[in-house]
């Protein structure tokens, strides 16, 4: 633990910052503040770098060509699979990482490719009311199919009812799905133990890791996961890509989302066979550039630690709520206790829309959040709310920031005379 401790000391935020060119930027004559990056983050010049380079020097299709751009557009596209998949501690890193668009496109390919195919009517889906609209939705095309989408009630304190759970899941259910870290409440979830309880009923179990694997880290073997998905774009890396982690054995058996030019090992007019893991799922030209600039983003990651990552943003989190909860009229919504939450700060100011609050920090102090309902409508009225404020940290940011937001926060309260 001391190690740890010396070794956040170390952590170099004048040095990270530096690597952000866009923190340079001037919004309304102030220097950005971004405090947006749960719904997608700034990217570093390595991975702007990694892009400009790979079409300066690599372009080419993949998997198609004996010629020489084509066989290293290659082998850097499936070496990113490498990292990414090391990244998550998968067993087989390679097979089992399958890069799709984002977080949502990976629990498409879930329900398309394994759920469309094995459930029946009287098959049950336990999903949670804390989820992203992309692990509540797709499970709901199978409505269709006579399958049923039940949901762990969410507490007022910003936690999952874990009694609800053990009452819910029942031998018909076929699927636990649940949200690693929420991107409203920044609750992180008991996802080991989750995991546990579904396997005690045979359920596979699928865990949405859009806002865990960018700030802490993540063992998918040591979670229980069978699916784990997350996107590209919320750790450093463009937008366009991210990754579906499956075991092996579930990905063997299971079909193919999408046929065409690449997932397949041969094609006869009367059949197919498919390709390996993990090009089985990846159809047609992928994102190659963004694939291998993806890599680039982990191993940004990986240099700075992901526990070191995770003590900052703790740091963040906590010094944030201890300032906002000082000021009159701020609900803090989520738990309070930041060993269980990441560095999302959900708020109303009492009296004031949130948009209002907003649009002054965005014009009057260069600061970006979100407003709204986090793609969590769910969520978002359970808590009898149709609108929050969201402020989100990542490595860049820095208690000084989180001042002038307090700073900024105050001076919302004065305009509005609240
Ligand atoms: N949340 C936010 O502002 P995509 O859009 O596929 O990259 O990620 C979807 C997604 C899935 N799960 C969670 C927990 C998420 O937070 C998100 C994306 C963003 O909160 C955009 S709505």
């Amino acid at each position: 633990m001391k190690k740890l401790e010396e070794e956040i000391k170390m952590y170099d935020i004048k040095k990270i910052r530096k690597d952000f060119p866009i923190l340079k930027r001037k919004i309304n004559n102030k220097t950005l503040i971004y405090f947006d990056n749960a719904a997608t983050t700034q990217k570093p010049q390595q991975v702007i770098d990694a892009l400009s380079e790979f079409y300066s020097k690599y372009n080419a299709n993949i998997h198609r060509g004996i010629h020489t751009l084509s066989q290293e557009a290659s082998e850097m596209y499936d070496k990113a699979h490498v990292i990414v998949g090391k990244f998550i501690n998968a067993k087989v890193p390679m097979e089992e990482t399958i890069f799709v668009r984002n977080a949502t496109e990976g629990l498409n390919l879930i329900m398309y490719g394994w759920a469309m195919h094995n459930l029946k009517k009287g098959d049950e889906i336990l999903s949670t009311e804390m989820e992203h609209h992309s692990n509540i939705v797709p499970w709901q095309f199978l409505k269709e199919k006579g399958v049923k989408v039940n949901f762990v009630n969410l507490k007022l304190d910003g936690t999952l009812d874990m009694e609800d759970l053990k009452k819910k899941i029942n031998k018909n259910t076929k699927i636990v799905t649940c949200v690693h870290a929420s991107n409203v409440l920044g609750t992180i979830n008991p996802i080991k133990e989750i995991g546990k309880i579904a396997k005690q009923y045979g359920a596979l179990f699928v865990v949405d890791g859009a806002q865990s694997v960018p700030h802490m880290p993540v063992d998918v073997q040591d979670l229980g996961a069978d699916f784990f998905v997350f996107s590209g774009h919320k750790m450093l890396a463009p937008t366009g890509i991210g990754a579906l982690y499956g075991k092996k054995e579930l990905l063997e058996e299971m079909h193919p989302f999408m046929g065409g030019g690449d997932m397949i090992s041969e094609v006869k007019l009367d059949g197919s066979k498919w390709n390996s893991l993990p090009w089985k799922f990846e159809a047609g030209t992928p994102n190659i550039a963004d694939g291998v600039a993806f890599g680039t983003a982990v191993n940004y990651l990986e240099k700075l630690g992901m526990e070191h990552v995770r003590a900052h943003e703790k740091e963040l989190i906590e010094y944030g709520i201890k300032k906002l909860s000082a000021i009159k009229g701020a609900d803090i919504y989520g738990p309070l206790d930041t060993t269980i939450r990441g560095g999302v700060l959900t708020f109303n100011l009492k009296n004031i829309e949130s948009t209002d609050v907003a649009a002054v920090l965005d014009s009057e102090y260069g600061i970006a959040i979100r407003t709204g309902m986090h793609c969590a409508q769910p969520l978002t009225e359970k808590f009898n709310l149709t609108s929050t404020c969201r402020a989100s940290f990542y490595i860049y940011n820095t208690k000084e920031e989180i001042d002038v937001f307090i700073g900024a926060i105050k001076k919302v309260k004065e305009v509005f005379n609240r």
